[in-house]
């Protein structure tokens, strides 16, 4: 009987510790998110986000201008296809992916810092070769 019990126990014990984690994990969740929200001024909340399809073909840019303008503080996502597997760069930013015709891939990022950014694209024994550029105008 006290066996049984102490089972119970032990069991309540557990559950509410993964109630006790899962409050905890959703808590920590919550600032993150306001955190990136109040980082965005008032004129570019209502902003939607600004996406972008850019489409690799034979190494160079099509669909798109070579150069993309965005406004500081909006929230932009680069969508990348290309014909051939490829290893791209945003300076600046520095955020980097891997895209190929099975795998496309997708930049998101708010444009915090302003200034004209290049997309290179980086390969193993060759040298660096913009494909793109990104403005983020203040
Ligand atoms: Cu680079």
């Amino acid at each position: 009987m006290a066996q049984a019990i102490a089972a119970v126990i032990i069991r309540v014990a557990v559950s509410s510790a993964g109630l006790l984690a899962m409050v905890g994990a959703v808590s920590a969740a919550i600032p993150v998110m306001s955190a990136a929200t109040s980082r965005t001024s008032p004129a570019c909340a209502q902003s939607p986000k600004k996406l972008f399809d850019v489409a690799i073909v034979n190494g160079r840019v099509t669909g798109v201008d070579a150069t993309l303008r965005v406004q500081q503080g909006d929230e932009v996502e680069l969508r990348w296809t290309s014909d051939r597997s490829l290893s791209l760069h945003l300076h600046g930013y520095d955020i980097e992916t891997n895209v190929s015709r099975q795998l496309p891939s997708v930049m998101s990022f708010n444009a915090r810092l302003a200034g004209r950014f290049p997309v290179s694209e980086h390969r193993e024994g060759a040298r660096e070769r913009t494909i793109l550029y990104i403005e983020v105008h203040p």
